[in-house]
């Protein structure tokens, strides 16, 4: 009893110095804002460098916000996203509509973490166009 009593101590003490979490490399602070939306897979990382971009013909996305914290939106197109590590990309392909989440950091590398993505079933369309920010202002 005595023994198990130490291993959930110790245990406890890596997860509060954050060794715990699974991934290499340092773990990043809380992101500016996340996102869930729809896209197509344009350019998939090559297979010898498995960090790099990832690029999504994405949705418009009229809730994004700014580097200044305003509601902005920003209209569909193309744009580069960093896989996490933890996101398996092998079922992927090019083509494929998929629902995918990203994390905003805009202080930090990686600016665009996605963190999750799964597919869609075939002959998913997604919307193209601009997006429409809920307090949009007023054309000049
Ligand atoms: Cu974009």
């Amino acid at each position: 009893m005595r023994y198990a009593h130490q291993v959930v101590l110790f245990t406890l003490a890596l997860l509060l110095a954050g060794c715990n979490d699974g991934k290499p490399g340092p773990s990043l602070p809380p992101p500016d804002q996340v996102y869930t939306l729809r896209g197509k897979i344009e350019t998939l990382p090559a297979k010898d460098k498995p960090l790099s971009d990832l690029i999504l013909l994405h949705e418009p996305i009229d809730s994004f916000v700014d580097m200044k914290g305003k509601v902005v939106g920003m209209d569909s197109m193309s744009m580069p996203f960093t896989p996490d590590r933890s996101v398996d990309l092998s079922p992927f392909a090019v083509g494929d509509v998929v629902e995918f989440t990203f994390e905003v950091r805009w202080k930090q590398a990686p600016r665009s973490l996605l963190t999750k993505m799964k597919k869609l079933p075939a002959g998913t369309t997604i919307k193209l166009g601009k997006a429409v920010p809920p307090a949009a202002p007023k054309p000049d």
